[in-house]
C-alpha cells in the first residue's frame, strides 16, 4: 500500500527541491539519518568533462531561472515551453524553473528531422523552447514553417557564438531579481495540474502528446520508492536496492519517460547521484562505470546486448555496478542469462512501463534480488491490473490476455485528443494494448503486443507515421508497416508497399528495378524522418494491403506468409 498522506499538493520541483522524501514515506531510523548524510550532497556529473552539480546548487539555478525567464519572458502558469535538447546537465533546471512558474514541459527527441519538429510543434503550440545549439538548425528551421514568430527561443548550453538568450544569460538575469511566486496549489490540485507533454502514439495512430501531471509524477516515484522498501527500516541498509549516496548512470534519453521519471527524478528522490551522458557511445559508458564508480545501470535491451556481446567489456572494470534495470521493450529469459554472467551476483531485472501511466506499472521486487528470468516484474504499489481475454472475459492467473491498468501514474489523457483520450483511458483503466500474463506469485510476463507500436532500441515508432509518409510518395499507391524482429535492437519498421500500376510493371519487365525503387523509397524516408525510424526491416512489394471492411489496415495478416506476386 501506499502512505496514507499522497503529496497532491506540490508540483515537481517542490517535492524534489524543497521536501525531503523521507517525510512521505514515514521512517525515522538510522537510516534516514544516513540518507541526509549523503543525500543532501548529491549531485549531477557530466560524463565527458566531470563538471558537477550539488542538488541544492540545482536549487538555486533552477529558482535563478525561473526568475530570469519571469522577468525576461513574463513566462506564465499554463505556457508551455518545449525542450528540444540531447541530455545535458542543464536539462533539468529548465524543466524546474519552468514548473516553477506553472508552466509545462514537452520534452522532444533532439533526433527528430525538421518535418517531425514542426508535427509536435503544431500539436502543442509552444510559447518557448529550450534549445541545444546542437538542435538549433532543425528548431529555427520548424519554427519558421510553422509560421511561430513570437516564439521565444532559450540556447541551453553557451556556444561561444550565439546571439540568442542562454540559460546562462538568464540564470545571470535571475539571480539579480527578486523572488518569484512559486506555483503554490491545494490539495488536489496537482493531480490535474500538467507538468509535461511527452508524445506518444499509444495504442494506434499518429503521436500524441500525453498530459502527464505534477502528481502523476510524484505518485509514481512514491509507488516505486514504496515497493522498493526505500528507507524502510526493517530492511538492512546492506540489503537496500537503492542507497543514498549510490551512482547512476543516465545514458536514457530525457526526452523518454523512461529516462526524464525514473533515471532523473527517481534516482534523485532517493539521494542518489548522477552521471549523465550528452550522447549514448558504449565505451564511454564503460570509462565512466570505472572512473565514476556507477553502481546503477538504467538501460534499454539493446544496451543490455551490448555488455554481453562488446569486445570491450572483457577488459573493463565493472566490479562497482550493484544494481542492473532493463525496461522499454521486451528482455529475454535468454538475454538476461547472458547480462547476469558478465555482472555475476547484482540486483538484476525488468521494469516496464508506458508513456500513458508516467510510466512505471511493473518493476522486479526487492525480495527477488534477480527478478524471475523473462518477467517485467510486479506491479508497483497502489496499481490495479485487470487482464481482459480475447472474448472480453477477466482473465485467471496464467491466463493470456490485454492489460489495463488503473492508478495514481495513469495520465490525464492525450492534449486536445478527446476521441483518443476516450478510447485509451477507459473509465480510469489504461488500455496498455500489451498482452499479458500475472501469475499467481505476482509475476507479470508481457508476451506480446497488440497495438500497432513498433520498439526502436526501445523508442517508440508509429506506423502510421511512416504510412502516411510512404502514401507521399509519387511511386507508392498503398502502404502498412510493421516491426520485425531484430537481436539488437528488438525490432526494426519494414514496409509493405503497393506500388503505382507503372513501377508494378516496370519491375515484371525488368526485376533489376526493383532495388532502385526500394533505394528511393528508402531514401524518401530516411531524409525525412528520425534514424530509429528508417526501414531497415526492408521493403517488401505486395500486390494489396490486406483491411478490414471498414478500411483499417489488419498489421497481423503482413507477415511473411503473406502472397508475394510483384518483384518477385
Ligand atoms: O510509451 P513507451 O515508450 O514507454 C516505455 C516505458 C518504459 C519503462 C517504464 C518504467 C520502467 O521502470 C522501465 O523500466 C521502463 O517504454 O512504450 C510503452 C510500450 O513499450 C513496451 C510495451 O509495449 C509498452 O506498452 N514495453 C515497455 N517496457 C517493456 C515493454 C517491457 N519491460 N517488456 C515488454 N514491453
Amino acid at each position: 500500500p501506499l502512505p496514507t498522506h499522497m503529496p497532491d499538493y506540490l508540483t515537481i520541483p517542490q517535492f524534489i527541491l524543497d521536501k525531503s522524501p523521507i517525510e512521505f514515506l514515514n521512517r525515522t531510523s538510522e537510516d534516514t539519518a544516513r540518507f541526509y548524510a549523503a543525500g543532501t550532497t548529491c549531485m549531477m556529473i557530466e560524463e565527458e568533462t566531470g563538471q558537477h552539480i550539488t542538488l541544492p546548487q540545482m536549487k538555486e539555478r533552477a529558482n535563478a531561472l525561473a526568475r530570469g525567464l519571469k522577468s525576461r519572458y513574463g513566462l506564465r502558469e499554463n505556457d508551455i515551453a518545449s525542450i528540444f535538447s540531447p541530455n545535458h546537465i542543464d536539462y533539468a533546471i529548465c524543466v524546474w524553473a519552468t514548473h516553477r512558474l506553472g508552466g509545462i514541459i514537452s520534452p522532444m527527441s533532439s533526433t527528430l528531422t525538421t518535418s517531425e519538429l514542426e508535427y509536435q510543434l503544431k500539436l502543442i503550440h509552444c510559447n518557448m523552447m529550450f534549445v541545444h545549439s546542437s538542435c538549433l538548425t532543425v528548431a529555427l528551421e520548424a519554427i519558421t514553417k510553422i509560421g511561430g514568430v513570437g516564439l521565444t527561443v532559450v540556447v541551453i548550453d553557451s556556444p561561444i557564438n550565439s546571439k540568442l538568450m542562454t540559460v546562462d544569460n538568464l540564470v545571470d538575469i535571475g539571480l539579480k531579481m527578486p523572488p518569484y511566486k512559486d506555483l503554490s496549489l491545494v490539495p488536489g490540485e496537482a493531480r490535474k495540474k500538467i507538468a509535461f507533454l511527452c508524445f506518444s502514439s499509444g495504442t494506434t495512430g499518429l503521436p500524441k502528446a500525453v498530459m502527464i501531471s505534477h502528481f502523476n509524477v510524484i505518485c509514481n516515484i512514491i509507488q516505486a520508492a514504496t515497493f522498493n522498501h526505500l528507507y524502510d527500516s526493517s530492511i538492512k541498509w546492506e540489503e537496500q536496492r537503492f542507497r543514498a549516496g549510490d551512482v547512476s548512470s543516465l545514458v536514457l534519453p530525457l526526452y523518454h519517460i523512461y529516462g526524464l521519471v525514473m533515471n532523473l527524478h527517481y534516482v534523485l528522490f532517493a539521494g542518489m547521484n548522477l552521471v549523465i551522458s550528452g550522447k549514448f557511445d558504449f565505451t564511454k559508458m564503460l570509462k565512466s562505470i570505472k572512473d565514476y564508480r556507477i553502481s546503477h545501470l538504467w538501460i534499454v535491451p539493446p544496451q543490455a546486448v551490448l555488455f554481453c556481446k562488446h569486445a570491450a567489456v572483457k577488459s573493463a572494470d565493472l566490479s562497482s555496478i550493484r544494481c542492473c534495470l532493463v525496461g522499454a521493450a521486451p528482455v529475454t529469459a535468454d538475454l538476461s542469462r547472458q547480462l547476469l554472467a558478465v555482472l555475476p551476483g547484482i540486483h538484476f531485472g525488468q521494469g516496464y512501463g508506458m508513456t500513458e501511466s508516467s510510466p512505471t506499472i511493473t518493476m522486479f521486487p526487492l525480495s527477488q534480488k534477480v527478478g524471475t528470468l523473462g518477467s517485467a516484474g510486479h506491479f508497483v504499489s497502489g496499481t490495479m491490473a485487470k487482464i481482459v481475454t480475447a472474448d472480453g472475459k477477466l482473465a485467471a492467473y496464467g491466463e493470456a490476455g490485454e492489460l489495463f491498468v488503473k492508478g495514481g501514474q495513469v495520465s490525464l489523457g492525450y492534449y486536445n485528443n478527446l476521441q483518443e483520450t476516450q478510447d485509451t483511458f477507459i473509465d480510469g483503466w489504461l488500455k496498455t494494448g500489451d498482452v499479458a500474463i500475472v501469475h499467481s506469485n505476482g509475476d507479470v510476463f508481457v508476451i506480446d503486443r497488440i497495438k500497432e507500436l513498433i520498439k526502436v532500441k526501445g523508442l517508440q515508432v508509429a506506423p502510421a507515421e511512416l504510412e502516411g509518409h510512404l502514401l507521399v510518395h509519387p511511386d507508392i499507391a498503398d502502404a502498412a508497416v510493421i516491426g520485425v524482429p531484430d537481436e539488437y535492437t528488438g525490432q526494426l519498421p519494414r514496409a509493405y508497399v503497393v506500388l503505382q500500376p507503372e513501377q508494378a510493371s516496370a519491375i515484371k519487365h525488368d526485376p533489376r528495378c526493383a532495388e532502385e525503387i526500394r533505394t528511393r523509397i528508402f531514401e524518401h524516408v530516411s531524409t525525412a524522418l528520425a534514424k530509429h525510424k528508417w526501414l531497415k526491416g526492408g521493403i517488401v512489394f505486395v500486390d494489396a494491403i490486406p483491411k478490414s471492411s471498414s478500411g483499417k489496415i489488419l498489421h497481423r495478416l503482413l507477415n511473411d506468409e503473406l502472397v508475394i506476386t510483384v518483384g518477385k
